[in-house]
């Protein structure tokens, strides 16, 4: 019932031609300047532009009926500040043909799951996919394609003028994430929804969340309390950390799936588990409790491998995080366990893989686990700074597929220069050209591109406190890590990439988006 014949649509897109032509006619007095096509960010896999320009009238509706409703509530929601409009959603099948900006679900194998297709003719924009999550992705294509100052958040003079041509875009891969660390600092909800609503408009897909490190533990969890009452109490430098309740979880998940992105949640083990620890003493090897921990040091706690209580604990965390997550990924961590011996890591890791089955959904580990037996659904994410790792490669042969994060290439935490204020640099100085130079599909050595799930952005925050400093981080590497995962390998062009780059510099300042203005990218002003 959502879905509209083509010809349908195609009528319909003439007739608004001949209806709002008149209507942005009168709103438009000014000599519009359009958006080159060229400027969008990720590069769309085909793009033609028109000599006609489209201007958004402040009578203009937006037709989005059946599954495509919510995405038009979305982008009328994300207009309306900046515009000043009413842009009211059509919600009835038969008033399309008098709409000028068109949201339809129209069959179009070719498309994907993801793609969309966005036609711009003097009197309308037409953006049709086969899933509503094309329409998401494709509504942020049309922002791009709006001035700069669509982007603020208080009325703007306009004219809201598109250029006319027509996008027809897919990604190249079906995994683009971003990952948060809310264990060293914890970050509040709030927060969080900032960073989902400032990642979806680069058609990221995927925000992990690092709920537990040795510095705390950030989510509620019922049969065992303490973790968050007391694990969560602190966090680097010793401030009052914090944690989520099942509810504001919930709220996090709820709100990423409205914006078209999966929360999989990361529980760091068998290392990275002293808030767990000093939170219930029978996890202890020894049972006994160790203090909190407030510092940056990796690699010096464990849980206990050869104890039953280990997995009725894991069995208990990971049933309520499942029962949390809509998503079907849960993320077992397994980096740094130094201090596990290799026996006991794999007994682990093959343990914890299958209680993660037994409640439904498919595990992913931080590469390290690859020493380990892998089930065959099981997903590696690779973070080390070479191309060739034997454990990895093993794995790869066996068909274990990889998210690539390499920390000298995808870690956000790291400096831009020595002089960048927040971040590290034990993985080396990522400026924005490095960011961009490599291909995930041909990074690792012994891993054929089809088993490459995609790429991943992950923000560590040992030194990162405030949003202000998450968006410093990102900005604008995690935009340059989205067109790795999202464009075609044949548009990746450092010299034309960064003239795109540079276009996203005022609608980050009329955000009021934090970024670093990398003197290798020719900022517009
Ligand atoms: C390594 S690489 C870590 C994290 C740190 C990060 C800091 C990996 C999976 N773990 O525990 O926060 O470096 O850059």
């Amino acid at each position: 019932m959502s879905t509209i014949p083509r010809r349908l649509v195609v009528a319909a897109a003439a007739l608004t031609m001949l209806g709002s032509a008149a209507a942005s006619a009168e709103a438009a007095p000014v000599k519009p300047k359009a958006v080159p096509y060229a400027s969008v960010v990720p590069a769309p896999a085909s793009a033609t532009q028109a000599s006609s320009t489209f201007t958004l009238a402040s009578g203009a509706r937006i037709a989005a009926s059946g599954q495509a409703a919510s995405v038009g509530d979305y982008l009328a929601g994300v207009l309306r500040p900046a515009t000043g409009f009413a842009l009211p959603v059509d919600k009835s099948f038969v008033a399309h043909a008098v709409d000028p900006i068109q949201l339809l679900i129209a069959p179009d194998a070719s498309l994907g799951d993801e793609g969309y297709q966005l036609t711009v003719n003097a009197g309308s924009v037409v953006l049709t996919a086969n899933k509503p999550a094309g329409l998401f992705e494709g509504v942020q294509t049309l922002r791009q394609l709006l001035p700069a100052s669509i982007d603020a958040n208080t009325t703007q003079p306009g004219p809201w003028t598109i250029q006319g041509g027509k996008i027809t875009d897919h990604p190249r891969f079906a995994y683009r994430g971003a990952m948060l660390d809310v264990a060293r600092h914890f970050f509040g909800v709030d927060t969080v929804k900032t960073y989902i609503d400032e990642i979806a408009r680069y058609k990221v897909n995927t925000l992990h969340l690092h709920l537990t490190d040795d510095q705390g533990w950030r989510l509620q969890i019922n049969s065992w309390p303490k973790l968050a009452t007391y694990g969560g109490s602190t966090e680097v430098g010793g401030g009052a950390g914090g944690y989520y309740t099942q509810a504001q979880y919930k709220d996090i998940v709820a709100y990423a799936a409205s914006r078209y992105i999966t929360i999989i949640p990361e529980v760091d083990m068998p290392g990275h588990t002293n808030a767990a620890l000093a939170s219930y003493a029978e996890l202890n090897c020894n049972g006994v409790a160790p203090p909190l921990y407030t510092g940056t040091d990796v690699g010096f706690s464990t849980l206990c491998v050869g104890k039953d209580v280990t997995y009725k604990f894991l069995d208990d965390v990971i049933g309520e995080l499942a029962a949390l997550t809509p998503g079907p990924y849960i993320h077992i961590g397994g980096d740094e366990s130094k201090s596990t011996s290799d026996a006991d890591y794999k007994t682990f890791v093959a343990k914890v893989q299958q209680i993660v089955a037994n409640h439904g959904k498919t595990a992913i580990g931080w590469h390290d686990i690859s020493k380990a037996a892998l089930l065959p659904s099981t997903i590696g994410q690779y973070w080390d700074t070479t191309p060739t790792n034997a454990s990895v490669q093993a794995a790869a042969k066996k068909g274990t597929h990889f998210i690539l994060s390499p920390a000298n290439l995808a870690y956000l935490d790291m400096k831009y220069t020595e002089q960048t204020p927040l971040g590290q640099d034990w993985a080396g100085l990522i400026e924005a050209k490095d960011a961009y130079s490599w291909d995930p599909g041909k990074y690792l050595t012994g891993v054929n591109s089809s088993q490459v799930n995609g790429v991943e952005g992950p923000l560590w925050t040992e030194t990162i406190v405030r949003l202000a400093d998450i968006q410093y981080m990102a900005f604008p590497r995690l935009a340059e890590l989205a067109e790795l995962g999202w464009s075609q390998a044949a548009s990746h062009d450092w010299n034309t990439f960064k003239t795109r780059l540079a276009a996203q510099g005022p609608r980050w300042k009329a955000q009021g988006v934090n970024f670093y203005a990398s003197p290798q990218v020719p900022w517009a002003k």
